[in-house]
């Protein structure tokens, strides 16, 4: 079992490479809960002035946190290019442009939660390269189905910052031990309840949900009785999904006609992540996981949880 992320090499091919790179990760989540607790005092709460690709106002924590990830994948010297939800396009790592990795993140998830102080979180997944190492990394490199992911997770910065992850061999828990200053092993195997929980989703916007979701929504609540708790940050409602069981929804609606998460950086990492913890996760009638993607920042709808409870909401 590893019980610091020191340890948490798969075996195999990839292993060598998987360490550093969440190792990388785990010192960017440092980093970032470092700048989030300080934000208020270093004046950088608030907007950056900038849109992002998505026509959304960026933070400036959406802006450091993309900094910060950056750069500690480029000190992993594996990584040859991140796809992040802030950059319009993918973002070589010249120094190794022959390295075997492309990382895909949100660097700051739930952003719109930081000026009430509550959860947000950082979400990732690694894939190789499908261009030969001798080519300039390519946006392809980036288009590959969520079965050709090495490694994913999220990290969550609550009341303490936990780094949730997998490289294909269960779902590991590690939470920052600040007298320590490292992550240790704290939720070993997690593995989603089959039964109970709460259903998670912005049942606001249910009238315009695309598809009869709202029906759906209703017969599933009357099948299962679940209890409704929602955050409005993915990483915050995924791990309570995946700790108490139930189901996460993002549906497609008449704003977001094919969905508002994203399925590289978003829906694909947490659908790994779900599928691994035993769950399933579902967009537009099949698997996440089998999903070919077509853009860097394409959007689906998303249904993640107990499979009982997505069988009874898609059913
Ligand atoms: P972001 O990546 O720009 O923060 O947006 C994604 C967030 C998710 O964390 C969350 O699940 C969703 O948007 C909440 O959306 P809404 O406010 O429409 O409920
Ligand atoms: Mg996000």
């Amino acid at each position: 079992m590893p019980t610091t992320l020191n340890s948490i090499a798969k075996q195999g091919a990839n292993g060598v490479a998987m360490m550093p790179i969440i190792q990388g990760v785990g010192r960017a989540a440092i980093e970032i809960a470092a700048v989030l607790r300080g934000a208020v005092f270093r004046g950088v709460l608030g907007g950056a002035g900038s849109e992002n690709v998505q026509g959304e106002q960026q933070q400036k924590l959406d802006v450091l946190s993309d900094e910060i990830f950056l750069e500690e994948m480029r000190s992993t010297g594996f990584v040859c290019a991140v796809g992040s939800e802030e950059q319009e396009e993918l973002l070589v790592i010249d120094e190794y442009a022959h390295a075997d990795y492309v990382v895909l993140v949100d660097p700051l998830d739930g952003s719109s939660n930081l000026d009430v102080d509550g959860p947000v979180g950082t979400i990732f997944s690694v894939v190789r390269r499908k261009t030969a190492n001798s080519d300039y990394p390519h946006v392809s490199d980036t288009l590959q189905s969520g079965r050709n992911v090495i490694a994913a997770g999220y990290v969550l910065y609550g009341p303490a910052t936990m780094l949730v992850c997998s490289v294909g061999d269960g779902v590991h828990g590690y939470t920052f031990n600040p007298s320590a200053a490292r992550f240790e092993l704290s939720h070993a195997n997690i593995r989603i309840p089959a039964k109970g929980g709460y259903y998670s989703v912005n049942e606001a916007n249910k009238s315009s949900w695309l598809d009869g979701m709202g029906d759906n929504l209703d017969r599933m609540k009357d099948e299962t009785g679940l209890g409704m708790r929602y955050v409005g940050a993915m990483v915050a409602d995924m791990h309570r999904t995946l700790l108490k069981g139930g189901v996460f929804l993002y549906p497609a609606d008449n704003k977001n006609t094919t969905g508002k998460l994203r399925l590289l950086y978003e829906a694909i990492p947490m659908g790994f992540v779900m599928e691994q913890a035993g769950g399933k996760s579902m967009s537009n009638g099949i698997h996440v996981l089998d999903i070919e993607p077509e853009a860097l920042h394409q959007r689906v709808p998303v249904y993640l949880g107990a499979a009982a409870n997505v069988d009874s909401l898609l059913g």
